[in-house]
């Protein structure tokens, strides 16, 4: 019965011989024509990144971790519960094997045994304002847990480059450990909902994120954090959460320092925000159209919100090009848990009406609802209807997705990472006449 630290010892050079192989063989061929637009456009499509924990198919959202018809999707959750655990999600995106049932159990012990945050970082949250967002002050404290960094003390202590992947990891697995604890005092401090109850060693993760925030009595609502945390965990290697972490990694910043920069990138409307603006969204069609609106308002209503420049929230995605899984996952969620639930009827009638309307507005690439089309209605439904939260939700669940990839970098030697930049001044002499 290995632990995931045991595994990952006998994968990793493994994985090294195969990555020497695949350079050795390819190394020099050239991967796809970069075409000037690539610069100006925000590298979109541009081949520039490996990551191996879950890979995007346009086709459809492949994350492999909850792909049900994927072998590998992470074992069920404990007796009674049908969603997966996150934390056999983790140990797929670590060493892309299933993990026993044993070796869940053991995550979730784990994790709960290093969930403690420092005194001081508990009085930083406790000094915010309630006024300043959630997903401020949660990269804040994640920022400062960087003063007990495993790596950051063996990188002073002259650990040797072979050895960066074990302090990593455990700097990573007190990052995920600590998130409930942090996500949970943000929530009671903003919110108001008393004092912090005890992380339980004998519950799962999702189980001690549901008490943290008051509703560890609700069946459903933990079993939806299972849900959630799985399903926002990794998304490629691209997106600006998961890139930024690993671009900061890269200068051996250690994996508090890296994910509280990929923190201020999800904290963008255009990504990790968008489950919020989601809820904004429909919260004002709803005051404006009322509850069980025709086809005709809602249609009315989401041409009104073209016209005035915005964006639809919540659907489109820079590289899917179909319905995103994660979507449907959180859909057949609904329909199991709360199929009457207004809100939830009026995101099934917009996804009956968006793609077309997008489509015949000609812009977007992707007329499809993404993740962040359903996750918000789901939390409301409980009771969790502060929206300026859900993001750091999204936040909790992407650390296993940033942390996994943090490090499989170390411990492939992934280099600084440094691609050119040139003046447009530059691009014209060059392309001048060509
Ligand atoms: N409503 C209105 N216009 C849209 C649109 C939408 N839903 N989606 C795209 N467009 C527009 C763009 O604004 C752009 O217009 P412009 O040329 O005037 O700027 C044009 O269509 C082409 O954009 P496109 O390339 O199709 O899409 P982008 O990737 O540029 O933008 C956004 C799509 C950003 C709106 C969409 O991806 C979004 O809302 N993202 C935030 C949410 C998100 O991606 N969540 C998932 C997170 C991720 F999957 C993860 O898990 O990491």
């Amino acid at each position: 019965n290995t632990t995931l630290k045991e595994r990952l010892a006998e994968l990793i050079p493994l994985e090294l011989e195969n990555v020497k192989r695949v350079r050795a063989e390819h190394g020099k061929k050239s991967f796809g024509p970069v075409i000037v637009d690539q610069l100006y456009g925000g590298m979109r499509g541009l081949p520039a990144l490996i990551w191996d924990g879950s890979v995007l198919d346009a086709g459809y959202s492949f994350p492999r971790q909850n792909h049900p018809g994927v072998p590998g999707a992470p074992s069920q959750g404990p007796p009674g519960g049908s969603e997966p655990l996150p934390e056999g999600l983790f140990w797929l995106l670590v060493t892309g094997e299933v993990p026993t049932q044993e070796q869940v159990t053991e995550l979730s012990k784990d994790w709960a045994a290093r969930s403690a945050i420092p005194e001081f970082v508990e009085e930083i949250l406790d000094r915010c304002p309630p006024t300043l967002h959630p997903m401020s002050q949660f990269s804040l404290a994640v920022t400062a847990l960087n003063h007990n960094s495993a790596f950051a003390k063996a990188y002073q202590d002259g650990v040797s480059k072979k050895e960066y992947w074990g302090p990593t990891f455990e700097d990573s697995m007190d990052l995920i450990a600590k998130l409930p604890n942090i996500a949970g005092r943000i929530y009671r401090n903003v919110f108001g909902q008393g004092k912090l109850p005890a992380i339980d060693p004998a519950k799962d993760y999702s189980h001690n994120l549901a008490t943290l925030l008051g509703f560890g009595d609700n069946h459903a609502f933990v079993e939806l954090m299972r849900l959630y945390i799985t399903i926002h965990s990794d998304h490629e290697g691209g997106n600006v959460s998961a890139h930024t972490g690993k671009l900061v990694g890269s200068a051996l910043s250690d994996p508090f320092l890296a994910f509280a920069a990929s923190l201020n990138g999800l904290a963008g409307p255009l990504h990790g925000l968008a489950n919020q603006e989601v809820l904004i969204w429909l919260s004002k069609m709803q005051a404006k159209i009322g509850e069980n609106a025709s086809d005709e308002a809602v249609k009315e209503y989401v041409w009104a919100t073209l016209k005035g420049g915005q964006v639809v929230p919540g659907y489109g995605h820079a590289v899917l090009r179909k319905t995103d899984p994660r979507y449907t996952a959180q859909r057949e969620f609904a329909l199991k848990h709360l199929p009457q639930d207004p809100l939830f009827k009026l995101v099934g009638q917009i996804y009956n009406i968006v793609p077309d309307i997008l489509l015949e507005a000609g812009k977007a690439k992707n007329p499809w609802p993404n993740v962040d089309a359903h996750s918000g209605v789901l939390l409301t439904h409980y009771g969790l209807t502060q929206m300026q939260f859900y993001t750091v939700l999204f936040g909790v669940s992407r650390a296993f997705g940033v942390a996994a990839q943090l490090i499989w970098d170390r411990a492939l030697g992934a280099p600084l990472e440094r691609p050119k930049s040139y003046s447009t001044a530059a691009i014209d002499k060059i392309f001048k006449g060509r």
